[in-house]
């Protein structure tokens, strides 16, 4: 999702493959031949094929900057890419923790998991409401830190994750759902 919103907001077209994880196309020989983790998204294009979104999206930046969703400034550039590191590595973990365990059979869930997992998540919001303080994106513009966050904030509601001590961070959250790119892109998340 994070390189169609990336495809979206540079207004570049593209077609959707879209594979049946539950039925794990993704690990089919063709695909591992495209991308070895088995995971998706890739993205293909005449002379370049890329993996991680993280890496498709930047590839995307070097091919087609216009609407630069990075700033300038080696110096920035590479506190952005430290918060797209800080989400994969911190933020993500925990709620995919989550909504593995809501997936299961209510007999088998174990409701220590997911509370667990939620506390450790609310745990990470003050770095992030500290630094929307005075900004309304986390590098200031719009960028690919915030676009790796997206998919996730949608999720609060169904993971439980209550953003109420944190203002900036819940309107951060709206401001990014609001976004023409992510209402194209949001089927099938249910948010
Ligand atoms: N770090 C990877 C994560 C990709 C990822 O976890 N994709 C999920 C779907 S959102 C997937 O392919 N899951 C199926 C699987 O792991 O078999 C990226 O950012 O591209």
């Amino acid at each position: 999702m994070r390189t169609r919103i990336v495809l979206k907001e540079k207004n570049l077209p593209f077609d959707r493959i879209v594979l049946d994880l539950p039925n794990k196309e993704q690990k089919q020989e063709w695909y591992l031949a495209l991308n070895p983790y088995g995971k998706v998204p890739v993205l293909v294009e005449e002379g370049a094929w890329v993996y991680e979104s993280a890496l498709c999206n930047e590839y995307l930046e070097d091919k087609y900057p216009e609407t630069a969703l990075v700033p300038p400034e080696a110096g920035a550039k590479a506190q952005m890419r430290l918060w797209v590191e800080w989400c994969n590595s911190q933020f993500v973990p925990p709620i995919i923790g989550v909504l593995y365990e809501q997936r299961k059979p209510a007999a088998e869930r174990v409701q220590e998991k997911i509370t667990h997992n939620q506390a450790k998540l609310h745990a990470l919001l003050p770095r992030l409401e500290q630094q929307l303080h005075s900004q309304e994106y986390l590098m200031g513009q719009y960028s690919m830190a915030d676009i790796a966050f997206t998919p996730f904030l949608a999720l609060c509601d169904r993971i439980g994750l209550n953003l109420e001590d944190f203002p900036r961070v819940r309107r951060w959250a709206e401001r990014l759902k609001n976004r023409e790119s992510f209402e194209e892109v949001k089927i099938g998340l249910g948010a």
